[in-house]
């Protein structure tokens, strides 16, 4: 190239481009929240360009008399303590704060649609969060959580001030059903994985968790009438190691650590097929009356329980009571999928019952999308995974939709062929794949309005420990969570990817095993 004056100049400019976002880079002082890289991505964000800084005396306080925002105020000090070494005392009082003070309050929400939206106003002396309930209030602690330093997330003292650009984010979901599914059936997963999968959940947002308990490999929850279920059918998972599974206890335990975290836990006993565990451990359960092995490999749809038997409906309405009496939230799952050794003309009277064995106990039904072959109840919502044609078959009942795409959505399927974990029945899913596609648009004929929400499922054939549900789930979770929260209008890959590259560090500090996809340009400090 001939060095012309016109060429200089241009390289001058350049040069000063990049010496000015090197010293902005430098001095990391967060003053324009626009650039903020929040997932999902808020409805709107205007900065004021200054910045608010955590002190000595910063406390929180909330306006509202509510336990359940005393507790979100008491989860934000939880987070904040450690990182800065002081007090950050919880103040439930109506006066008004002092400056420096970070605010939770049910007052004042403008322009705040729904429970679960809320309104951050961020300016240089105080924070003030506002939704219309407790759930915005935990939303918008997770944005604040996405404010502050990667490094927040180790929970260890940051000598540096804390700082938060100023300005407004007022935010809401798109979808009210935000989850993940847990397969713990092929695998088991003890407690504390869960609530560590619990955690990743709300760090993005999502506020369904349906935790797989029942399948060919395994029987996984406590059932105090059926006692064998867990004592023989939960001894062993796929591949022939030791299963195990929650007592009634420990589910309940899992259950209010969601609730702390505004999930909602939905239990799943999949039947009449996947029964392989209950079948081998009463014999009264089977076609024949006798109990069959245990199974520890992975083939599915070879299992049917006795559709014909009385003591069938008897021992699912045993379940189904003490599943209903643990569990708070509004569904039951009952599965109802691949039930190939089930002839159809018993799969539908069986799957009209047992839903309404469900309703009997004050819940709603949830169930994979062959649902739809029976008589879909009023209330029921089919999981679509697989069919289109199930999916049309269940709207045109009048059921909605909980979209869960297998070509799309499913956390076990395999990035790439080099993924050293997963399955690939449905294809690979790369992070762009698994993000860029639009719920209200994917099938033919069924729109938003027929859409309770999404759900990544994560099956657990492959999975056998934390470490391996992370590579699987992570980085594709947080782009499901912003499927679910963020409208399809808003969202862009090349504009997405610069944002999840930045959570790279967030998984480091959080101490994630993450697939480190080479679509994501992720930034070399996190290498
Ligand atoms: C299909 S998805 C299944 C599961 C398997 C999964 C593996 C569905 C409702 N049934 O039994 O675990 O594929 O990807």
């Amino acid at each position: 190239m001939k060095r012309t004056k016109k060429n200089r100049s241009i390289v001058t400019l350049i040069a000063g481009i990049v010496i000015m976002n090197l010293v902005s880079c430098n001095t990391e002082l967060p003053t324009d929240l626009t650039k903020a890289s929040i997932i999902p991505k808020p409805v709107s964000v205007t900065a004021t360009g200054e910045a608010f800084t955590i002190k000595e005396g910063t406390d929180i306080y909330i306006q509202g008399d509510n336990e359940e925002l005393k507790k979100t105020g008491d989860y934000l000090a939880a987070i904040l303590r450690p990182v800065t070494g002081y007090e950050i005392n919880v103040i439930s009082s109506p006066d008004l704060p002092p400056s420096g003070s970070i605010i939770l309050t049910l007052a004042g929400a403008e322009g705040v649609s729904g429970q679960e939206g809320y309104r951050l106003d961020i300016a240089k002396k105080t924070i003030t969060l506002s939704a219309t309930a407790p759930a915005g209030v935990f939303m918008g602690i997770q944005t604040l959580r996405q404010l502050l330093p990667a490094s927040v997330e180790k929970g260890k003292l940051i000598e540096e001030p804390l700082k938060i650009a100023t300005g407004t984010i007022t935010d809401n979901p798109v979808y009210s059903y935000r989850g993940a599914m847990l397969d713990v059936s092929r695998h088991f997963f003890e407690v504390e994985d869960v609530k560590k999968f619990i955690d990743y959940l709300a760090a993005y947002k999502m506020n369904m968790l349906h935790l797989h308990l029942s399948d060919d490999q395994g029987w996984r929850i406590e059932i105090k009438s059926w006692p064998n279920l867990t004592v023989h059918g939960g001894s062993k998972e796929v591949g022939g190691g030791d299963g195990g599974f929650y007592t009634q206890e420990q589910y309940t335990d899992i259950v209010n650590y969601a609730k702390d975290r505004f999930i909602t836990i939905v239990p799943e006993i999949d039947m009449p097929g996947h029964t392989n565990a209950a079948l081998s451990s009463y014999a009264e359960l089977n076609i024949g009356g006798k109990a069959t092995e245990l199974y520890t490999g992975t083939e599915v749809g070879f299992s049917t329980l006795n559709t014909k038997s009385e003591i069938t409906y008897k021992f699912i309405d045993d379940v189904i009571r003490e599943l209903a009496a643990l569990t708070p939230g509004e569904y039951i799952h009952i599965g109802g999928d691949e039930s190939h050794s089930t002839k159809k003309e018993d799969y539908i009277p069986f799957m009209n019952r047992v839903q309404d064995i469900v309703v009997s106990h004050g819940k709603k039904v949830l169930a994979w999308d062959e649902i739809a072959l029976s008589t879909v109840k009023p209330g029921t919502i089919a999981q679509v995974w697989a069919s289109e044609k199930n999916a049309t078959l269940a709207v045109g009942q009048g059921a909605k939709i909980l979209m869960s795409p297998a070509k799309k959505a499913y956390l076990d399927m395999q990035y790439d062929k080099d993924t050293p974990l997963g399955l690939h029945w449905a294809g690979y899913i790369e992070v762009d794949a698994g993000y860029s596609w639009d719920p209200a648009t994917y099938i033919p004929g069924i729109g938003q309005e027929n859409i309770i929400g999404i759900e990544a499922p994560l099956w657990s054939e492959t999975v056998t420990n934390l470490e391996q549900i992370e590579l699987m789930v992570f980085p594709r979770l947080p782009g499901y969570a912003e499927i679910g929260w963020t409208p399809w209008t808003s969202r862009n890959w090349d504009e997405y990817k610069l944002r999840l590259a930045n959570h790279g560090e967030r998984f480091d500090a959080m101490g994630i095993n993450y697939y480190r996809s080479k679509l994501v340009p992720w930034p070399a400090v996190s290498e």
